[in-house]
């Protein structure tokens, strides 16, 4: 295409053993064009632009210096993994990223073996580079071969409890491995928290432009354990670096901080850590999200995540929306809810936009939290706020609210505590594939004994059970609801207080009961349409509840049809499980009762848009219909008969 950026350089690279013979000025040239490259995908494929842009130069010197992929180069969350797929052997397909069919959005290992450990959810790097280091020492074999174990992880990754595990035992252990800390100052919003402020502190006081003169001009001039006739430049160094002590008082090697935009630095740091390292090593970068393209660096979030856009412009091509998103509806309830009771509080784990709770940080910012990527430290303190007499709102999404699991169990469930969860991305998300996937949340939550599990079928429903939760005092209850916007239904005048454990009929009709769990409702209902054109009206209900479950209703349904079909956007274990649980209980099948249970399948259902992905897993309104045609034994036009 004409309005492709000209990469003659980049143009030669297919993988990282073709850059070995590059001068370090063709280097910087090289991650020019790579940035060019970049930039131009992701107008056509949207996605993480401004963590890339990041890291253009530390990519290139990365691949320059080390040989990947013998030498394992693992990208925390790795949403800022793009340059590298380029660089890879994947530049052929990076406009295929995050479509169906085509590259992941994230690093994954079935997609190369320049990929050594997949991410997405964050702060993993250090633990999987430390055991790639071990690995290595006990004499694993792996095809590529094991050399170097590095870690690229974010300053807001660096603030999870993992990666603070991982330091501890990293320093422990004592084995040669490379931590890059890719600080940029941001994480999807300004990272919060004290480490967030020691490492500004890191650089702030102390003057950043000797260190460049240092960096440039000498590599024995780094410290421990780089000694070597160094004393000197050790202790400028370490000087230099206020407090680098956090990190040694860990056991690594501390190097920074380094511009990593300046290959004059990076490059000569790399190669004397190369060269000499023993234990772990840290190496402090600082870099600015959205390098080099000015609409994201001007982005409040430094295009984190952006649509399609005109490189040009910057102006992102967005569909405009028809009915307000879920996450919104949420977030503008809890305002109004916080507005008449101030014992109503809410916990984010560093996505305030993403779970709808700016607005309750700028209205309430004394009751709304953001305690950054620290979804086992948001559950349990959701938890002793309960425990203390307030409201709290846990907002998560599904799949990151897995990492707080066992806080969601011990701390929550066990003491009764009325958390409020609310669920955000639950099912199937699209572009951001299986890692991002909100399929376990029913099963995991519906387990527990005490717990109270809806989902919302529409953003009407969502408005009540938001309230719901609030007024639910007796224990800790869930909410789920999915990415995007809702149906476009007529929004309640007021909301309503849902009986606990109380589903509704939505239409009744004859031989099946349709029984949906979430928003898959929209769906049952198409299928209903196509079904009376057939002479077949299905009756439909919507549980609302996984967790208790309406015993009644469901055992009217039995008894008043010749098949029930319950659908969720769930994986199996989750309320269908429930339903049949129950079924089985009440010696329903012993008279041959006809039951199907519609879940998702039991795979990884890579990216693709949530429409097909929702195909994949056969839970759309045709094969919903064909499901009721198949349990009515009615044979569909055009289907082969025996
Ligand atoms: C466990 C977990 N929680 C939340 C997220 C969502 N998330 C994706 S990237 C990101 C910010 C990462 O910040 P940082 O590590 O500083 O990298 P940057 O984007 O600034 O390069 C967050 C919170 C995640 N990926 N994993």
């Amino acid at each position: 295409m004409s309005d492709r950026p000209s990469t003659p350089l980049l143009d030669q690279i297919a993988r990282p053993a073709d850059m070995k013979g590059l001068s370090d000025s063709q280097l910087v040239q090289l991650a020019h064009e790579l940035r060019q490259e970049t930039i131009s995908a992701v107008s056509e494929t949207g996605g993480h632009l401004g963590a890339g842009l990041g890291v253009v130069e530390l990519t290139v010197a990365l691949h320059a210096i080390f040989d990947t992929p013998r030498d394992k180069l693992i990208w925390d969350v790795s949403h800022q993994s793009y340059p590298h797929k380029i660089l890879t052997e994947r530049r052929d397909r990076i406009r295929t990223l995050r479509t169906k069919g085509g590259l992941s959005g994230f690093t994954k290992r079935s997609e190369s073996p320049y990929d050594p450990f997949g991410a997405a959810h964050s702060s993993t790097s250090i633990s999987a580079a430390l055991g790639f280091s071990v690995a290595r020492d006990l004499g694993g074999v792996v095809p590529e071969g094991l050399g170097e174990a590095i870690a690229v992880i974010g300053d807001g990754s660096m603030s999870a409890g993992m990666a603070f595990e991982a330091m501890n035992n990293a320093g422990h252990l004592n084995k040669r491995m490379i931590v890059i800390l890719n600080d940029n100052e941001m994480s999807i919003a300004p990272p919060v928290g004290a480490l967030s402020s020691y490492l500004s502190r890191l650089y702030a006081e102390e003057p950043f432009q000797e260190l460049k003169a240092v960096a440039k001009g000498a590599a024995s001039l780094l410290p421990e354990p780089f000694r070597e006739g160094a004393k000197r430049a050790k202790d400028m160094l370490k000087g230099m670096a206020v407090g680098g002590t956090m990190f040694e008082s860990f056991g690594f090697s501390y190097v920074g901080p380094i511009d990593g935009h300046d290959m004059d630095q990076m490059l000569p740091v790399l190669r004397t850590v190369k060269a000499r390292a023993k234990g772990p090593v840290l190496i402090h970068v600082l870099t600015k999200k959205g390098k080099g393209y000015a609409p994201a660096e001007a982005a409040r979030d430094k295009g984190h995540a952006t649509a399609k856009f005109d490189v040009v412009t910057g102006k992102q091509h967005k569909t405009p929306s028809n009915a307000p998103s879920y996450t919104g509806i949420f977030g503008d309830e809890l305002v109004k809810l916080a507005a008449k009771d101030d014992k109503i509080c809410a916990v984010t784990a560093a996505m305030p936009d993403g779970t709808g709770l700016a607005l309750m940080a700028e209205r309430y910012p004394s009751r709304c939290f953001d305690v950054g990527i620290a979804e086992q430290h948001g559950v349990t303190f959701a938890a002793a706020l309960a425990a203390g007499g307030m409201k709290p709102f846990c907002a998560m999404y599904s799949t990151f609210l897995q990492r707080g699991y066992d806080q969601v169990v011990h701390d929550v469930a066990i003491q009764r505590l009325p958390v409020r969860f609310a669920i955000d991305r639950a099912g199937l998300v699209g572009a951001d594939g299986a890692t991002h996937a909100g399929s376990f949340d029913i099963g995991f939550m519906a387990n527990l004994p005490g717990m109270v599990v809806m989902a919302a079928a529409d953003e009407a429903e969502l408005v009540h059970m938001v309230h719901t939760a609030a007024a639910h005092d007796a224990g800790p209850i869930a909410f789920r609801y999915p990415r995007g916007e809702g149906e476009g239904v007529e929004m309640p005048e007021e909301p309503q207080l849902l009986e606990i454990g109380k589903g509704r009929m939505i239409q009744e009709g004859k031989r099946v009961a349709l029984l949906s769990f979430g928003t898959r409702l929209g769906e049952v209902k198409k299928a209903a349409e196509a079904l009376a054109a057939k002479g077949i009206t299905p009756t439909i209900a919507d549980a609302r509840f996984a967790k208790p479950l309406d015993r009644e209703m469901i055992l009217d349904l039995v008894a008043g049809h010749e098949a029930l079909i319950c659908i969720e956007e769930g994986a199996v274990g989750g309320f269908g499980s429930h339903v049949g649980q129950l079924l089985s209980d009440e010696g329903v099948f012993d008279a041959g009762f006809k039951y199907r249970s519609i879940v998702l399948p039991d795979t990884f259902i890579d990216q693709a848009s949530p429409a097909d992905m929702y195909e994949t897993a056969a839970m759309n309104a045709p094969q919903i219909e064909a499901k009721v045609l198949e349990v009515l034994g009615v044979a569909q036009i055009g289907e082969k008969r025996a």
